[in-house]
């Protein structure tokens, strides 16, 4: 098989990606990554473990690009006047050692948007989700530890 034969093959995958979307059923594509939010209300390991049938992970954060992401996803998605939908589950943990969080899909923590005080592992937080405090602004969209039994919505993505 040549080369150019192979490049053909390339670039009709790739254009049937575009036309059609890479991402699974119920998932939402950005670029090249798709994201899946269930507005369920579920503890941090049921939604870990939700993503991870998906073939998913509960999102990581690494910038504030990925931040304003997930944000903007769930500012389409979520139901705003539902006080508890004001907060999901994200990936990030200290289940294994008490104070060094770490993204449940592998990833390094490169990146935090704590709110001031926070992390602050009241009655034994291990579990991270964004919170609005009064307003759903971005800028007033800050990381928690939470409880990891506590029920919320959550956020998985994976690779398109
Ligand atoms: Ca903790
Ligand atoms: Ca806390």
């Amino acid at each position: 098989m040549n080369s150019n034969f192979n490049i053909s093959l390339f670039l009709l995958a790739a254009i049937a990606c575009l036309s059609e979307g890479c991402c699974p059923e119920r998932f939402m594509q950005v670029g090249d990554r798709c994201y899946y939010y269930n507005s369920d209300r579920v503890d941090w390991h049921d939604a870990r473990n939700a993503c991870n049938r998906l073939g998913a992970h509960l999102v990581s954060i690494h910038n504030w690009d990925d931040s304003r992401e997930v944000f903007d996803l769930w500012k389409s998605l979520a139901d705003e006047s539902h006080t508890n939908d004001r907060t999901y589950w994200i990936g990030l943990h200290d289940l294994q050692t008490e104070n060094f969080f770490q993204w449940s899909d592998g990833t390094r923590m490169d990146y935090s948007l704590w709110y001031p005080g926070e992390p602050n592992n009241a009655e034994g937080e291990d579990c991270v989700a964004p919170y609005n405090h009064g307003s759903n602004d971005f800028d007033r969209q800050k990381w928690h530890d939470h409880g990891c039994e506590l029920r919320k919505p959550y956020f998985c993505r994976r690779s398109a």
